[in-house]
């Protein structure tokens, strides 16, 4: 994209609304615009981070075995009132009413949904074990927005249903998710820690919480640093292998890891001081296991082996994709402004024209320009150089490619890696070779 006709709002002020580095550096560098009390408009730099961690998180859905589907954000409130859930759920609801007074409430999760679905179009054990998800809209009317995306009323989820035989097969499928969730959130560049949960309004008796540090998280944590060293991407555990998985299991929960509802202090003090990781958290997934709690209200029953019935048993599995977001800005900025990890930076290289006009720099960064395609941005504004610096400090590209008369004189130009800082003067050919890498 040109910067030049790009809409890349960025402001110089601190929005006085925003109390967290994210929101703040969300609305500075024109990601997001608030329309409404936690309802936010995506521009086009935010839509771009947004379509990147959500793509992140539908190959790993994918690879895990799961299925895309898309369901509506409208639903009827009668699938609610077969699940119970219609008037337990509270205020947090959304509830509407269409022309013919017909009673619908905008999604905040889909568990009556899928379940409704999967009844209607599986009959038998054999085709079990599947799980289903979809990246869609929902609606939560928070009592109190804040924090930008991290806590708004309308957020981007991923949510995913599994459906199993019996208790065993649910447990494999709850451990397939929980790897599938450690490779996504690694490969966004965050250290994310599973935590035992609550299971809360979603219910059920076996839940976890994917934690990131954040100074601003709502709840205190602790955790061995264990969990920072291992490499989730490459570690040799197989899908669909009941012993790798098990296997994962146990390094996962050998490990200590706490938020302060459930926190023993004598155990975390036991590990060497070294290894000792605590501070605030925020929550960028969380997943239950419910077994028939949805199952066998709403009536989802297949034939067994031997004609018997059989009510599957279920499990739930969230990522807040909007609220990654702000999640990996409060884990990777500086004073200066966002520093995004390669793989979720809306676009991966800033290209600086410091002077537009000169033909020298003009034909240096339109040749890079073209050689890089969509992922970079061709900050080709007539401004001046200190504020084309500063905006692709605030954007945060992981890679600046600064183009002056001086140097595109002499065939070069200068590459800075955002997150180190580090600059070097090599020709615009070596600049493309380490980027491209
Ligand atoms: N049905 C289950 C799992 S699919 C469920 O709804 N789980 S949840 O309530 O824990 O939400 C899943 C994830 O959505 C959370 O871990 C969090 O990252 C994100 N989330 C929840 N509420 C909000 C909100 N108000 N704003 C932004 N993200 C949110």
């Amino acid at each position: 994209m040109r910067l030049s006709h790009g809409f890349v709002p960025t402001l110089r002020e601190t929005p006085a609304e925003a109390q967290i580095a994210s929101h703040r550096l969300m609305l500075r560098a024109g990601l997001v615009r608030q329309t409404a009390a936690g309802i936010y408009a995506w521009l086009p730099a935010g839509l771009r981070a947004l379509a990147k961690i959500e793509q992140i998180v539908r190959e790993e859905q994918d690879a895990a075995g799961a299925q895309e589907v898309l369901m509506p954000t409208i639903q009827p409130a009668e699938l609610w009132r077969q699940s119970g859930r219609y008037d337990a759920y509270g205020p947090e609801m959304l509830r509407i009413r269409d022309r013919h007074d017909r009673e619908l409430l905008y999604g905040p999760t889909n568990e009556e949904m899928i379940t409704d679905l999967f009844r209607q179009g599986v009959r038998s054990y054999r085709e079990l074990p599947q799980n289903l998800y979809h990246i869609q809209w929902k609606f939560r009317d928070e009592v109190r927005p804040r924090f930008g995306v991290m806590r708004g009323r309308e957020f981007l989820m991923k949510d995913a249903y599994s459906f199993d035989i019996d208790y065993a097969g649910a447990v494999v499928s709850y451990r397939t998710m929980m790897l599938a969730y450690m490779r996504t959130f690694q490969r966004m560049g965050l250290k994310a820690i599973p935590m035992q949960a609550d299971s809360g309004p979603i219910g059920g008796d076996l839940s976890h919480e994917f934690i990131v540090l954040a100074p601003t998280g709502e709840s205190q944590v602790f955790y061995d640093a264990g969990f920072e060293e291992i490499d989730w991407v490459g570690a040799d555990y197989r899908y669909g292998n009941a012993e790798d998985l098990e296997r994962f299991f146990k390094q996962m929960t050998s490990m200590y890891a706490a938020t302060d509802e459930k926190h023993d202090h004598a155990e975390f003090t036991a590990l060497a001081e070294s290894r000792r990781r605590s501070g605030r958290g925020i929550e960028v997934g969380h997943i239950f296991y419910f077994g028939t709690k949805y199952s066998a209200p709403m009536g989802l029953s297949l034939a067994g082996p031997n004609g018997q019935p059989i009510v599957p048993h279920m499990g739930s599995y969230g990522i807040g994709v909007s609220r990654l977001v702000g999640g990996i800005i409060e884990a990777s900025h500086d004073e200066a402004g966002i520093i995004w990890p390669d793989t979720v930076a809306p676009w991966k290289v800033g290209i600086l024209n410091l002077k537009p006009g000169d033909a020298a720099c003009d034909k240096m960064t339109e040749a890079l320009y073209a050689k890089l395609g969509a992922d970079a941005l061709l900050d080709d504004r007539d401004d001046r150089p200190g504020a084309k610096f500063a905006d692709a400090d605030l954007m945060g590209h992981p890679w600046q490619i600064i183009v002056g008369p001086r140097s595109a004189a002499a065939g070069e130009v200068e590459l800075k890696r955002r997150a180190t800082g580090e600059r070097a003067t090599v020709s615009p050919d070596s600049a493309l070779a380490r980027v491209l890498s």
